[in-house]
């Protein structure tokens, strides 16, 4: 269902009877908070008790003690395609490997057929009943991949459904060009050609379009080799786009010191990341997004190397790489649970890894993940105690209020 014609309430006013979550902002946590929002931006946050005088005259939204967080930030997700992949859930449950059903026609391919059937229409239907899932769990700025279409025509579908999404639904929507996903059926076998074709032609005319935010190669032997990430890389640098990259999920490729050394937003998956990856990403300032989810799904073993990523001081952030494929997650809140329970994350980190880390994995960390005077107010009333229970229940519903955008949702 597309959002109704009348726009929802504006959340100007003091929001009082609050908690903020630690770390939300600068403020004793649990202590009685207030925010304030004006036209749309946070005017002021701090102690309930020190509300200057100049706002108690505005009007109040009662938050009924309700724990306050920055709003979610989903920052890796594949969430427009066409058809979904339910039955190659069932061949690896028979126990065929991810790589068994992509080399078997399968995989990623076969969503790349659905997506280029699909009208763009079409797509934002799918996607929009998907996206209205994760805005209800407070979700509040999410990036959205091309990489199904494969082709100029069917990339820019792809694209311009993640921005219309994000103007009909109201949300910060950060837009990833992946051409360098797979390689079509009739570049097989001409990777390099293929490579070409996204440098040359479908990255210059998207961005010239304004449908690119940023660039991703899914480097990995199933699919695009280093030497080929790297004339992305350089395409993009070129075209003043930022860069990140899905590095090291099955296998160690050396993609995260490539990456670093594009000055990469992110690396992303990084089950097999070595020292030598997490020393390039800790220097170039690279976000290690990980993703539970596919793991999970996968039923992989090979943990991503948290304990040397915390040494390193390197910030973690948690998405749920939704797609049809390794990860059919439409929840957050469980990605941070995941987090917690699969790569032993404290609860502080994971609720860091959903909001700010996730905004700096996008480029967002000065407006979005942080509840700031200045930034758009995007902030989530839950109705919990404390806020380890954001990790700690599987499933539920703990929202209580969304603002996004500076309306009430
Ligand atoms: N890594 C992933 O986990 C997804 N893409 C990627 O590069 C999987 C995509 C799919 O199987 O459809
Ligand atoms: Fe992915």
């Amino acid at each position: 269902m597309p959002p109704s014609p009348t726009p929802p309430p504006s959340a100007d006013g003091v929001w009082t009877g609050l908690r903020l979550a630690p770390g939300a902002a600068p403020l004793k946590a649990g202590a009685q908070a207030a925010i304030v929002v004006g036209q749309g931006l946070i005017e002021w946050v701090g102690a309930a008790a020190d509300l200057p005088a100049e706002h108690a005259h505005l009007p109040r939204h009662d938050g009924g003690g309700a724990l306050a967080t920055p709003g979610l930030v989903d920052c890796h997700t594949h969430l427009v395609y066409g058809g979904q992949r339910a039955h190659e859930f069932a061949l690896r449950l028979a126990g065929a490997s991810y790589e068994e059903v992509a080399q078997a026609g399968g995989g990623i391919v076969s969503s790349v057929r659905a997506t280029r059937e699909a009208s763009e229409d079409d797509l934002f239907a799918s996607a929009a009943a998907r996206l209205e899932t994760l805005l209800a769990e407070g979700v509040c700025a999410i990036e959205i991949k091309s990489g199904y279409g494969l082709a100029l025509e069917h990339e820019r579908k792809q694209l311009r459904v993640a921005r219309r999404l994000g103007e009909a639904y109201g949300v910060a929507v950060r837009t990833t060009f992946l051409g360098a996903h797979a390689l079509p059926p009739e570049y097989a076998g001409r990777s390099s050609d293929y490579t070409d074709l996204v440098c040359q032609e479908m990255m210059p005319a998207l961005a010239a379009e304004g449908l690119i935010d940023a660039v991703d190669v899914f480097c990995e032997r199933i699919a695009f080799t280093l030497e080929e990430t790297e004339r992305v890389f350089r395409a993009a640098q070129a075209l003043g786009l930022p860069v990140k990259l899905h590095a090291e999920q099955l296998s160690d490729m050396g993609g995260a010191q490539l990456a670093a050394r594009y000055g990469a937003l992110s690396c992303d998956h990084i089950e097999h990341l070595s020292q030598a990856g997490i020393a390039a990403m800790r220097a170039s300032g690279t976000v290690a997004v990980l993703l539970p989810g596919a793991y999970y799904t996968l039923r992989d073993t090979h943990l991503p190397p948290i304990a040397a990523l915390r040494a390193a001081g390197v910030p973690m952030a948690v998405s749920t790489d939704h797609n049809p494929g390794t990860s059919p997650c439409l929840s957050l809140l469980l990605m941070a649970n995941m987090a917690c329970t699969l790569f032993r994350l404290t609860v502080p980190e994971a609720l860091a890894g959903i909001t700010t880390h996730a905004a700096r994995a996008l480029g967002l960390q000065d407006t979005h993940g942080l509840i700031a005077v200045g930034v758009p107010a995007n902030f989530v009333l839950w109705n919990v105690r404390e806020a380890a229970e954001l990790a700690y229940w599987l499933g539920g519903k703990p929202v209580r209020t969304v603002v996004r955008q500076g309306l009430i949702r």
